[in-house]
């Protein structure tokens, strides 16, 4: 047990408020591919595209069948994939104080719900792999609904293909996921609720992630300037663990997710 793991726990005011705040990172160990290796390239032709230039929505309008196709490649990998130790203890932490406890996520894998978590507590501001949504902008049919395909190939058929489709208008339907080239809102995504919560919280856990996506920075800081404590998990440096240099009320947890979540949620549970 890290002993100053163990007093800026102790650090913390009676029933403190707790966000955490994930990346593709906390979900290595399920065998989900990070964004930072090559698993995560994918080749359409004789081309290699990097997530960034493939998660776009330039790119969808460019090439939509072979986008819904590396959705599908990605989906099949997420519903092979189980939470792990750290996906757990986080829906157990909340389970112990639901009202004092709030999830970030980038990830679209949804490990975190099928872990437990909580729709209502469980901030997914980068959206869900499982759902699409109209492509059309003016359309009605504004919220994400369940992919309505029986399987995750990502060869799709004709017939699949036309599956893809608004229920309401027929337009082409789209991944309800947040694009490199789009901006953070609130209804889709819940992203002014993910700042709320972090510039209310009496800690703040930044876990696996690089730091790729503007969100999670402001995030960082609203908590820190707020008068959080900070901790980041993460077997590397990174913007948040560089962050954290000099501020005597964070830590640097360098290792896995799976090393040391589930033991910084019992010590959170022991507090309540
Ligand atoms: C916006 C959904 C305005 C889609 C995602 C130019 C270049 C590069 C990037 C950008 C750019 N312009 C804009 C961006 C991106 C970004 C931005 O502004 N960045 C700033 C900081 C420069 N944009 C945004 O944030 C938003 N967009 O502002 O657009 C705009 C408008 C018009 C035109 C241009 C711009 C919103 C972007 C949302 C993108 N959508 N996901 C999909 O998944 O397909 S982001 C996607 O990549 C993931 O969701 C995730 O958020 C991100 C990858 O980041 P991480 O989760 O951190 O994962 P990564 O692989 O990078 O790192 C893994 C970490 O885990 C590592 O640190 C590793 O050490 C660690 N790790 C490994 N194993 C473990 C571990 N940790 C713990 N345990 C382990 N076992
Ligand atoms: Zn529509």
């Amino acid at each position: 047990m890290s002993a100053n793991l163990q007093s800026l726990i102790a650090s913390l005011p009676d029933d403190p408020d707790v966000v955490f705040l994930t990346g593709a990172g906390i979900s290595a160990e399920s065998g989900i591919p990070t964004f930072r290796g090559p698993e995560g390239y994918w080749t359409v032709g004789s081309r290699v595209y990097q997530p960034q230039e493939m998660a776009t929505q330039a790119n969808f309008q460019r090439m939509p069948r072979e986008v819904w196709g590396w959705y599908l490649f990605r989906l099949g990998v997420c519903r092979a994939a189980e939470p792990n130790a750290a996906h757990r203890a986080l829906a157990e932490l909340e389970a112990a104080a639901p009202e004092r406890f709030h999830l970030i996520t980038q990830n679209v894998d949804g490990l975190h719900l099928r872990a437990g978590n909580t729709r209502e507590n469980t901030y997914e501001i980068h959206g869900n792999i499982d759902d699409m949504r109209c492509a059309r902008w003016c359309c009605e049919e504004r919220w994400p609904m369940p992919l309505p395909l029986p399987r995750d190939s990502a060869e799709i058929s004709d017939e699949d293909y036309a599956r893809l489709t608004c229920p309401r208008c027929g337009a082409p339907a789209r991944p309800h996921v947040l694009w490199f080239d789009e901006y953070y809102q609130e209804t889709l995504y819940r992203s002014d609720s993910a700042l709320v919560a972090a510039a209310r919280a009496d800690l703040l856990v930044t876990v696996g992630t690089s730091g790729a996506t503007s969100l999670p920075h402001h995030c960082f800081r609203a908590a820190g300037a707020a008068g959080a404590r900070l901790i980041d998990i993460n077997p590397d440096d990174n913007p948040f663990s560089r962050a954290l240099a000099g501020n005597p009320h964070s830590l640097f947890l360098r290792g896995p997710a799976g090393r040391w979540v589930p033991e910084l949620a019992r010590l959170l549970e022991s507090r309540r």
